[in-house]
């Protein structure tokens, strides 16, 4: 035939591949390297769109590049199943989550195996299964008895209109990651997981992947951990009950203590509550209900108006003795550092303003040479000379002055160098239906007691029917059969905790499931664990910069410091692929640019969309389809395909004494290919097969013709080469050149060093014996044009100047020796 059929292709080879299954983990040559290739696995929220598209096409490339290259490689594909948006989009059509979930699964999938990822489809595994979650909540007590899972009272994040708490990492400018809902705080007891423990290392063990990814990644992460050297200072209050008490402040800048003229705490803060004078509490309280409305965002925010209320008692600074007051106000936040600071107004924009707004003094202790804040209004914070700060005045190493000033205050017993961390316990109980039961029973006798592991799994139970509509406790509290338990330790009567995890626990450990997907005896095979982790290339997003990836690397500490693996970062290389948009905008039903995947695979093929995706620019560089030409894309297939078509050499014929030039294009481009492939440049990889796919053409239509052997090596490796980013084509070539599939398991082509001639060499002009000038030359140069291109060199004429020319040498193509 002549023309190409898109759909019929892909159903042929569809069912081939279906018998073939030749991606299966463990089928590469005994021996062969292992490879784990692993791709952020998706939210059954509906079917495949063009994001899964792009990141699945760029991934892919990688797996199939591995196969190519004789390496076992591990692909897998599972769901992320668990969590709202399932849920949400359930009550939203009155179903049952799991109904929906499961469906939506199945459609996903059916589309992923069109879509010709090659997946390792024995592997297939659901975070909402009961085989998977029983792990999750294995791992939770295990955690728990690590001191790693722990429950506390606290004000939490609080989504009004999700009706659940969210982690800090789930609150995007104050508002929730999933429903964009204005986030508002709630006192609540609730479950974490002590990732604080474990910041140190979470940065430390960022240094070595600083070459395989994204910087921008490493800079969230770190900025999200936010690591700051700086004091503990105690500070002597004086309460109106003439009681004194001691407030702990952290600091960065200790150094500047003498400047200190006044604290704040954190409004919100039990101490507040504790230390105000009485005839000012019902101000505070006031005050507390006005600010528990505005975000940890609009409260650090330097061009908010300062607010606060003089909690009526004082403090000592315990460098100058003198005693200052004490404020609470909003822009102090209660949970980070301790709560309460030592305003420096001079030196702090916010404790300034502060200031500014209810006239308390200013008292400048670092010389910057700028004007005195206390005048410009404008808090200098660079170094400077220390003036009005007992012993450090003169000095202006900010550095030593630090240490100067910690080391007074350890003398002293009022303070400590410390080191403070942004980041905070991750908050991991939701009061919603569809998630993993957190496996606790609470018994009034005996406290919170751990469902024994013999009883896990804590299996959800089916709720059809009834309301899951949030309503701020979790649906399952009131699932009277299930929630009442005995207390595994004394036996009387208990409460199941009805809260479910968030789905980070669930997407924090499944790349290790997926090693051993089957596995009885724990969350995973330890020996398969052994044989393919870490994870040699993962491909996602960047929105999941510090959630997953973040809540994933903890996961694999923990696991390591429980001895279950040897290793201690998960991901050894990470690739977050650009967005896909429409008209330079994100896809988005409000402005009804969405482009449809099933639509475009429906009329350009699988194939031209891979490939439109893959060479639309550099992997992590956003595409803008507007800009895209699927159609161009297809054209460009059906002529690589047609190549096939008119190969007229013998299949297993040998290349040897074909035409040297196609040879030699034929084995640069995969000379370079292999370059482009390791070093993620796939754009420029689809650019040169296309370059040879017209190589390939002009040498059968214009040159050495469809019988050299030289045209079946050059159009065998473009079926190869193609099958990295269009598989049904690239198998459909295969077979015309008649070879059994599959194309995808064919091999690497070899590369002829030999074939690799450079396109220029360097010729050596010497005039009396030394060296002149060097030319870059045809390696293929006539004797006769070396000799001219010599004697026309600038630097050689000059060389040679008045004296005549008696013999010249010529040695093409590389030297040229000129006797005067
Ligand atoms: C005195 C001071 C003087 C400060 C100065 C800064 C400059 P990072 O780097 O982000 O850790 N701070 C401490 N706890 C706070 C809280 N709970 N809410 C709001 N601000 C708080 O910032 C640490 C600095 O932020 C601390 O150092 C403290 O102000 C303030 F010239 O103390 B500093
Ligand atoms: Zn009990």
């Amino acid at each position: 035939a002549s023309t190409y059929d898109v759909d019929s292709v892909q159903d042929k080879w569809r069912k081939v591949w279906e018998d073939l299954d030749p991606f299966r983990a463990g089928s590469a040559a005994p021996g062969a390297e292992k490879k784990y290739a692993l791709t952020m696995f998706p939210y059954p929220s509906g079917d495949l769109h063009m994001g899964h598209a792009e990141v699945m096409a760029l991934h892919d490339v990688v797996a199939r590049y591995w196969w190519q290259r004789g390496y076992d490689v591990l692909n897998p594909i599972g769901w992320d199943s668990f969590g709202l948006p399932a849920e949400n989009a359930a009550i939203k059509r009155d179903e049952n989550p799991a109904v929906f979930t499961y469906a939506n699964i199945e459609t996903q999938a059916e589309s992923f195996k069109r879509y010709a990822i090659s997946f390792d489809w024995s592997r297939r595994l659901n975070t909402s299964d009961v085989e998977y979650y029983r792990w999750t909540q294995w791992l939770f007590l295990k955690f728990r008895e690590r001191g790693l899972a722990y429950r506390k009272f606290s004000p939490v994040n609080w989504c009004p209109q999700d009706q659940t708490v969210l982690a800090n990492e789930q609150v995007v400018q104050g508002m929730c990651e999933r429903c964009g809902a204005e986030v508002t705080k709630r006192e609540l007891s609730q479950w974490y997981f002590k990732v604080t423990d474990y910041a140190q290392r979470l940065l430390d063990d960022m240094v070595p992947l600083e070459d395989s990814w994204p910087s921008k990644v490493l800079a969230m992460q770190r900025n999200w951990i936010g690591r700051s050297e700086g004091a503990h200072v105690d500070f002597d209050l004086e309460l109106t009950s003439g009681e004194s008490r001691t407030v702990k402040v952290f600091t960065t800048r200790p150094d500047t203590l003498y400047g200190a003229t006044f604290m704040v705490v954190a409004a919100d803060a039990k101490m507040a509550a504790e230390i105000v004078a009485p005839e000012r509490a019902e101000e505070l309280a006031a005050y507390v209900a006005e600010i528990r409305k505005a975000t940890d965002i609009d409260r650090l925010a330097t061009d908010r108006p300062k607010s606060g209320v003089d909690l009526g008692v004082t403090a000592t600074n315990p460098v100058t003795g003198e005693s200052m007051p004490v404020w609470a106000s909003d822009y102090v936040l209660a949970d980070y550092g301790t709560g309460a600071i030592m305003a420096v107004p001079a030196h702090d924009q916010r404790d300034l303003d502060f200031a500014r707004a209810f006239d308390l003094p200013v008292r400048r202790v670092v010389d910057t040479g700028e004007e005195n804040p206390e005048e410009s209004g404008i808090a200098t914070t660079g170094a400077g000379t220390y003036v009005q700060s007992g012993p450090l005045d003169g000095k202006s190493d900010t550095t030593e002055g630090i240490a100067s000033i910690i080391e007074v205050l350890e003398e002293r017993g009022t303070g400590t160098g410390t080191v403070n961390f942004r980041l905070r316990d991750w908050l991991l109980s939701r009061q919603r239906y569809w998630g993993a039961p957190i496996p606790i029973i609470h018994c009034e006798t005996c406290g919170e007691v751990a469902v024994p592991e013999d009883q896990l799994p804590v299996v959800l139970p089916d709720l059809s029917g009834a309301d899951l509509k949030p309503q701020g406790v979790s649906p399952l509290a009131a699932a009277e059969e299930w929630v009442n338990v005995a207390c595994p330790s004394c036996g009387g009567a208990a409460k199941r905790d009805s809260d479910t995890m968030d789905t980070f626990v669930d997407s924090s450990w499944y790349y290790f499931r997926y090693c051993s997907p089957d596995y009885t005896e724990g969350p995973f095979d330890p020996q398969a664990v052994r044989d393919w982790m870490p994870v040699a290339q993962y491909v996602g997003g960047v929105e999941h910069a510090i959630l997953h990836l973040l809540y994933s690397r903890f996961f694999t500490k923990v696991l390591h410091d429980m001895g279950m693996i040897d290793f201690e970062e998960p991901f050894t290389a990470l690739l977050n692929q650009g967005e896909v948009i429409n008209e330079g905008r994100g896809m988005s039903k409000s402005l009804g640019n969405g482009v449809n995947l099933g639509e475009m695979i429906d009329e350009y093929g699988v194939d031209a969309i891979r490939l439109t995706l893959v060479f639309a620019g550099p992997p992590e560089a956003d595409i803008d389809w507007a800009d895209m030409s699927p159609g161009g894309s297809l054209k460009f297939l059906q002529r690589a395909w047609r190549l096939a078509g008119d190969v007229a050499c013998p299949v297993g014929t040998s290349p040897e004494g074909g035409d040297t030039a196609l040879r030699q294009a034929t084995h640069r481009t995969v000379a370079e290919v292999t370059e482009l492939v390791e070093g993620q440049r796939f754009n420029v990889l689809v650019a040169r097969t296309m370059e040879l796919v017209n190589t390939t053409r002009k040498a059968i239509d214009a040159g050495p013709g469809p019988e050299d052997p030289a045209v079946r090596e050059a159009v065998e490796t473009v079926a190869i080469l193609l099958s990295l980013v269009a598989p049904y084509v690239a198998e459909e070539m295969w077979e015309r050149l008649g070879h059994e599939p599959t194309v995808a398991r064919a091999g690497w082509p070899t590369v002829d060093p030999s074939l690799l001639v450079q396109d220029t060499v360097t010729a050596v002009v010497q005039v009396k014996g030394k060296v002149k000038a060097r030319l870059e030359v045809s390696p293929e140069i006539s004797e006769a044009d070396l000799e001219q291109l010599a004697l026309a060199d600038g630097d050689v004429v000059r060389a040679i100047g008045d004296a005549v020319v008696r013999k010249v040498i010529v040695r093409a193509p590389k030297l040229v020796n000129i006797v005067v």
